[in-house]
């Protein structure tokens, strides 16, 4: 026992000894996983009720996505798009047909997707709409989170995003989530090129806007010939119920972002899809990645989007997601502790009030004691997003330690 203490602990401490502070982990070691379940160096089994940030929507190490890496990286990995790669072309065909748009531009980061997408939208602000040189503006709600890059931290109203990495991108606006008299206002200004938003905003605390919203964002966007930027990084590809949070809408953006589950938690995947109308306007030169598009990447993502269909992870989400949230709403009548519910598909959160001291992080640890895992933030809302391929029964098994800890901290 002692001895496997001091495992996790050793390794613990080579973390906090030889990389940098950037993270506050929960204090558990995993070393392996599998579907919903993950293992820490002593063995003892939890529920993943994070999953990677909902990187791994079809479970840890999924036995087809794995068998797709494996398969591909003996064959060939990398080969720079200075060539033509022979899985490639199949793979923007598939995606492409999957999502229904023209073109599809490969990256690999989340971040990295969502810059590319604002590129297009200022390349086509001047080549299409007409925007004078150097003028495109780009809206963003307040509360957004696209990454860490300094494009996407420019565009954040968290102190502990920006604070600190100044100077700023210019061009950017900011406007109140789930409000279209205030994004109207921004958006008639002939310069804008595009308005990015997430469908629901998955760091600011999964925060679900009103019913109308996206739509009306469609409506906005289209009047206003203003692009539609769908950040669908963490809300896409099943987790909120439907294959894109945009679906429960019935609308199309005119640039969709993808990442995260794009590979199944395997290596860092992720798409721009978009019409011609936008995509044409990068020319050769003007933009692009060593990896991205490379033949691994390919194989993987043509197979976690297979996955995602072939198990019916949208409509277990939808379903799971109804149940879930109803166990959640009886423990709030039972308890003050929890004083919000709120969530889609299997993309959920809570609120906690401070009880004896006991904040959203210490309740997270008791979690993890009791065999589940999930991460707060912004101190007292914790996030719950299992894996998709999670069963009623397991999610039972979850909402049983869910009550158990509440209970015991209130
Ligand atoms: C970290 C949270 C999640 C994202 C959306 C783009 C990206 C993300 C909607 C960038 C990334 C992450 C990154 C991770 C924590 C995390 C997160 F805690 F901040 F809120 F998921 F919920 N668009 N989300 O959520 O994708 O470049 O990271 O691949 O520690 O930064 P990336």
């Amino acid at each position: 026992m002692t001895e496997t203490l001091t495992r996790s602990a050793y390794l613990m401490e080579l973390e906090d000894n030889f990389g940098a502070h950037n993270y506050h982990p929960i204090p558990v070691v995993l070393e392996k996983g599998e579907g919903v379940f993950v293992w820490d160096v002593n063995g003892k089994k939890y529920f993943d009720f994070l999953a990677a940030y909902s990187a791994v929507n079809q479970g840890h190490c999924h036995p087809r996505i794995i068998k797709a890496l494996i398969t591909q990286a003996q064959k060939l990995t990398l080969t720079s798009r200075a060539f033509y790669n022979s899985i490639l072309g199949e793979y923007e065909q598939y995606i492409t047909s999957y999502f229904g748009y023209d073109k599809v531009l490969p990256m690999n980061t989340g971040v990295e997707g969502g810059e590319t997408a604002l590129k297009l939208a200022r390349r086509w602000a001047y080549d299409v709409k007409g925007v004078k040189e150097n003028k495109a503006k780009i809206v963003f709600a307040k509360g957004n989170f696209w990454g860490r890059t300094l494009a996407a931290i420019s565009s954040s109203t968290d102190p502990s995003s920006y604070g600190g990495f100044g100077p700023f991108m210019p061009g950017y606006e900011l406007v109140d989530y789930d409000d279209l008299i205030a994004l109207e206002l921004a958006i008639k200004d002939p310069n804008t090129a595009a308005f990015m938003v997430e469908p629901i905003q998955g760091e600011a605390g999964v925060v679900v806007p009103s019913e109308g919203y996206i739509k009306g964002v469609r409506d906005l966007c289209t009047k206003y010939n203003v692009l539609f930027i769908a950040d669908e990084i963490q809300t896409g590809l099943a987790r909120t119920g439907k294959m894109l949070a945009c679906d429960h809408a019935g609308v199309k953006p005119d640039i969709l972002i993808l990442g995260k589950a794009l590979s199944g938690g395997t290596m860092p995947v992720s798409a721009v899809l978009a019409n011609n109308e936008v995509m044409l306007t990068i020319k050769p030169g003007e933009h692009g990645s060593t990896y991205g598009g490379n033949p691994l990447a390919c194989a993987v993502a043509m197979e976690a989007l297979k996955v995602l269909k072939d198990e019916k992870l949208a409509e277990n989400s939808e379903k799971l997601g109804i149940i879930f949230r109803s166990e959640m709403e009886k423990l709030k009548m039972e308890c003050d502790l929890i004083t919000t519910v709120r969530g889609k598909g299997l993309f959920n959160a809570i609120i906690i009030q401070e009880k004896n001291g006991k904040t959203a992080f210490d309740v997270c640890v008791k979690f993890a004691e009791n065999g589940l895992l999930a991460k707060p933030t912004h101190g007292d809302i914790i996030r719950f997003a299992p894996p998709l391929v999670i069963t009623e029964a397991q999610l039972m098994d979850c909402v049983a330690i869910i009550k158990k800890v509440i209970k015991s901290v209130a």
